[in-house]
């Protein structure tokens, strides 16, 4: 039985030549190559080549935060569990677990050197044209197979069960529906937008809309969510793409990971100058959609259930989804902007004005979209998306 230690270069190095049953001759090297909030992760591969194996790790508390937010070590078996388990359905388009130790807290992941992140992708200007559609075959793949289109009432619960996460969800449920709405400690606020925040913080109506969303994230467990969908959660390349990164996963609405994932793409749109650039998010948003839409609805239809099989019934079904993922996707612009955990897309922009001005802009896009979830269909978020986009012109 293995004992937990906090992995070097070399424990790393040791953990990939026990578990991939490598050539005991065979010389490897280890770096740790983690950015991310929570963990530690390390790159271990031969000298010379490009591609060997990620170690990812999970420390006793949030990296980025340090020893004064304990956190479950867990968490590592339950991403492995989850990304097995959207691996079934979306081999594709998720990361291979090639092991996973639950005493150490650590999974063997296939390397995706050759591909990138998408937010360092989009703050580079590259545009991956294929991603949203891939991410929306993806999202339809494990929301429909996780639900209960696919599971009947035991085996979702069992499901449910088996997934439960609660100090990770717990921690989602704090960053986007309690703090970013109230003058919070961990939040952090730029004093040029203090006031804006302070708005937000007294603004009852909303406060109301957050208090629906934060209950529905509790309590409607649709589906097993990925948790955490942001564009750092995928790598992409030429007309490949990856998901990783699951550990806050767990059952919840569906339109809890489309709406994160859109309200990343909408706080790229707020970072950018470019009018194109802001077109291509727009447009990258309408892609994810019709494929989720296109893909849920050709794999709801092939239910066992013969209630839920009527295209009425799952049209209205996907209707509320997007009306819930524009919800959460204002939820996650506001904390992106005023939280604890922010972007690098506005974060790093090198004007201040410039970047005060996307903040601005980000609180009442994120608002717009709490207060109209329930008027605004695809096309007319859309016409909102290129009226504001014209009128920011810069
Ligand atoms: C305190 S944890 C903040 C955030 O980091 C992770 O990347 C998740 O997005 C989480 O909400
Ligand atoms: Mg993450």
């Amino acid at each position: 039985m293995s004992q937990y230690r906090i992995f070097n270069h070399e424990d790393a190095i040791g953990y990939v030549r026990q578990t991939a049953r490598l050539d005991p001759d065979v010389t490897l090297q280890g770096e740790e190559i983690g950015d991310g909030n929570l963990n530690q992760v390390f790159k271990v591969c031969q000298p010379g080549k490009a591609k060997g194996f990620i170690v990812k790790q999970a420390l006793p508390y949030i990296r980025c935060i340090g020893e004064s937010w304990p956190l479950t070590r867990d968490r590592a078996r339950i991403e492995a569990e989850i990304l097995l388990y959207h691996g079934q359905y979306s081999p594709e388009y998720t990361v291979a677990v090639l092991h996973h130790d639950p005493a150490l807290s650590v999974i063997l992941l296939e390397d995706l050197s050759d591909l990138q992140v998408w937010r360092q992708a989009l703050l580079e200007g590259q545009h991956f044209a294929d991603a949203p559609a891939q991410l929306g075959i993806y999202l339809a793949q494990v929301h429909v197979h996780s639900s209960d289109f696919r599971l009947d009432y035991l085996g979702q619960r069992t499901a449910q069960l088996q997934f439960a996460n609660p100090e990770l969800m717990a921690i989602s449920e704090a960053v986007y529906f309690v703090d970013p709405f109230c003058d919070h400690e961990r939040n952090n606020v730029a004093p040029e937008i203090r006031d804006d925040a302070e708005q937000l913080w007294a603004d009852q109506a909303l406060k109301l809309r957050v208090a629906r969303l934060k209950h529905d994230f509790r309590c409607k467990g649709q589906a097993l969510l990925h948790g955490d969908l942001h564009t750092g959660s995928v790598m992409v390349a030429a007309g490949r793409l990856k998901v990783i990164d699951a550990e806050f996963g767990g059952y919840g609405p569906m339109g809890f990971d489309l709406g994160v994932i859109i309200a990343n793409l909408l706080l790229n749109f707020c970072s950018q100058s470019s009018a194109p650039r802001r077109l291509q998010r727009i447009q990258d948003i309408s892609a994810l959609w019709h494929s989720y839409h296109a893909q849920c609805l050709r794999l709801a239809r092939e239910t066992p259930d013969p209630a839920l099989a009527a295209p009425e019934y799952i049209n209205d079904f996907l209707q509320r989804v997007w009306q819930d993922a524009l919800g959460y996707a204002g939820c996650e612009i506001i904390r992106r902007t005023i939280g604890v955990a922010h972007v690098a897309d506005i974060d790093n922009m090198a004007d201040p004005v410039q970047k005060t001005a996307s903040q601005r802009q980000a609180l009442a896009l994120g608002r717009m979209l709490i207060m109209s979830a329930d008027q605004l269909d695809e096309a007319q978020l859309e016409k909102t998306l290129l009226q504001q986009s014209t009128e920011t012109e810069r």
